[in-house]
């Protein structure tokens, strides 16, 4: 059995045989880590696999298709052969490529050939995947055939992502490390992944909706997994919320501690486990189970913090059943809108009715309001749902504000008549008049650099080819990194709104369905953020959330502040590629066990009980 390389010895050994203990991690590329050896000494292996991955972002594309072109093609000539490197062999044997069928064989190599074609390069995939225990042929093929329609700049980066996973598991092996927490994370990810809405199970897909079954399975799960975790009590809530409590080491400490009973003792943490629909496994319940995890660990360890961890899964944040968006945070706040109540869902079923059905107690809604003063913060996990960490190479991102956000619900109606007979001078076209709208969004968002604006509904109810529209229903989402930046914007978008529907003599409605702040991070609770990864040796990123999160509701009453967590197939979101490893969601969870460590030496420190802001 081979001896585990360790840091100090791989950061004390001269070069070459620093390189030699490096051997192999980038296939048939040395140059790397001579590069990344450089930058010695490594705090973490995080910092090694990022410095390696920086030393190919910075080499020049010749090198990075020198790097590409060194790697053999999946089920391909040097597999048969059995020419691979004793790394590839193992990797393309582990994923079941040795044991293709004659169909499978013919199928990858037209595969390959096709890619190699296009793109000049061969295909690269980390067949072990993110879990590390490797993906199903059926998903290598499924892979291949969607990246195969990809573009060439894109195929080229992604690549190169994949050269780094591999490097990644390569180097976990070298280092004997395997990232158990991530791994039982990655895996609760899976097990809740299960539960999904009729009409979405049967095509494989994950939309998990405000109260229907699949969402009280999905709190049911969560609740049973809490007290599984060793939380001191777990509830659900009158909106649905599954609520689990860690108890401090005292409610109060004695007042010459100086930390008197009336200091806040509780830190929030949490996120949402509802959908949109079609999503990704991780939006949301990344941040419900790595504090999770966090609170298992102390319990095994039998460890009290001077302060009590209140972990909530919030049932509602996507808006997607009904049109309220951030429910469940609102409620937490005490602002939730009992007008929400009367909303209907696609089936004119209003949400209190779903509500009786889930059995919920409407009546109880405004005792979930938590009073500021019980609290020392609120910090959220999240997965980036962007494409910077995955381009930049950092694992982890600390968040610095998440933008403000409107959104409204409109329809133009116009008049319906012959697509024939009705010259183009003639017609009051409803589906026009918002294809026009959304382009002058776009256009105008654009010129901010950094606001967006998204149509990301547009029906033309009871539409026929042949029948010019007469309605067309549309949704509006437009967000900025400030409220001044949004306003303008919005003013701006609402503005051409109206005169389009003037020049075009169509009429409008529109209403505002979800209207949050730009969430400035606190403070204190992003270096605390920054301390927590800093301190695992990881490079520190800070970057904004264009993402709403349960946390800009939080804000309004209590100081917070995120971490992001890097997403695969280019951070993509709101999608089922979503996806993150369990690298990621292991340094995830040291990284938030370090903010609790940290927090609670705070709270120990003789004096004022730790900055809230
Ligand atoms: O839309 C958002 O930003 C969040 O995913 N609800
Ligand atoms: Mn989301
Ligand atoms: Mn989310």
């Amino acid at each position: 059995m081979k001896t585990a390389l360790t840091l100090d010895q791989l950061n004390a050994a001269p070069v070459n045989e620093a390189m030699h203990l490096l051997a192999g991690v980038y296939e048939h590329s040395p140059w790397i880590a001579e590069q990344a050896l450089t930058t010695r000494p490594f705090a973490s292996l995080a910092q090694l696999k990022h410095s390696m991955a920086r030393s190919v972002a910075t080499a020049g594309r010749d090198a990075q298709l020198a790097l590409i072109r060194a790697h053999p093609e999946l089920a391909g000539q040097a597999m048969v052969s059995q020419t691979l490197t004793a790394e590839s062999s193992h990797e393309q044997s582990k994923a079941g490529l040795t044991q293709c069928s004659p169909a499978e064989l013919t199928h990858l190599q037209q595969l390959n050939t096709a890619y190699r074609e296009k793109f000049g390069f061969p295909f690269i995939l980390a067949v072990r995947g993110p879990r590390g225990t490797g993906l199903s042929r059926n998903d290598i093929i499924a892979t291949f055939e969607r990246r195969l329609l990809g573009h060439p700049e894109f195929e080229l980066a992604e690549c190169l992502r994949h050269i780094h996973r591999i490097a990644e598991l390569r180097l976990n092996d070298k280092f004997g490390v395997t990232p158990t927490l991530g791994n039982e994370v990655w895996d609760w990810h899976e097990a809740l992944a299960q539960f999904s809405d009729a009409g979405y199970q049967e095509q494989g897909q994950l939309t998990v909706t405000y109260l229907t079954e699949a969402h009280r399975a999905c709190a049911a799960q969560i609740k049973s997994r809490m007290l599984a975790c060793g939380f001191d009590e777990v509830h659900s809530d009158a909106v649905g919320n599954v609520v689990g409590r860690y108890y401090s080491d005292s409610n109060t400490r004695n007042i010459d501690g100086g930390y008197s009973p009336e200091t806040p003792n509780t830190l929030l943490t949490g996120s949402h486990f509802d959908t949109v629909r079609n999503g990704g496994k991780y939006d949301g319940r990344l941040g419900i189970f790595v504090p999770m995890a966090c609170v298992r660990e102390l319990a095994r360890q039998g460890q009290r913090l001077p302060f009590q961890i209140e972990v909530v899964a919030f049932a509602e944040e996507e808006g997607q059943r009904f049109k309220a968006t951030f429910l469940s945070s609102s409620a937490l706040i005490g602002r939730f809108d009992f007008e929400w109540l009367n909303q209907q869902d696609a089936d004119g079923i209003t949400m209190r009715e779903a509500m009786q059905h889930a059995g919920l107690a409407q009546d109880e809604i405004p005792q979930l309001q938590r009073q500021p003063a019980d609290y020392l913060g609120f910090v959220e996990v999240h997965i980036e749902q962007g494409p910077v960490l995955n381009e930049l190479d950092f694992p982890l991102g600390v968040v610095t504000s998440i933008n403000g956000s409107v959104r409204y619900t409109a329809e133009v109606i116009g008049t319906a008549c012959h697509a024939g007979t009705t010259p183009m001078n003639r017609r009051n076209d409803a589906a026009a008049a918002v294809a026009e709208l959304l382009l002058a969004a776009e256009k105008r968002a654009t010129q901010d650099g950094d606001s967006v604006a998204t149509v990301g509904q547009l029906l033309v109810p009871h539409g026929s080819p042949n029948v010019v529209p007469g309605r067309c229903q549309f949704t509006l989402d437009l967000r900025a990194p400030t409220d001044a930046q949004r306003d303008a914007m919005v003013s701006d978008v609402l503005e051409s709104f109206q005169n389009i529907c003037n020049r075009r003599q169509v009429r409008s409605t529109l209403e505002e369905t979800m209207r949050a702040a730009a969430a400035p991070s606190a403070p204190a609770w992003q270096k605390r953020w920054e301390q927590a990864v800093s301190a695992l040796g990881v490079p520190l990123h800070r970057m904004p959330s264009g993402a709403g999160h349960d946390a800009m509701k939080l804000h309004e009453v209590i100081p917070q502040a995120m971490l992001f967590v890097r997403g695969q197939n280019a951070g993509i979101s709101h999608n089922p590629l979503e996806s993150t490893t369990s690298d990621d969601m292991q340094l995830a969870v040291l990284a938030f066990s370090n903010l609790l460590q940290q927090l609670a030496s705070d709270l120990q420190q003789p004096g004022l009980p730790p900055a809230r802001e």
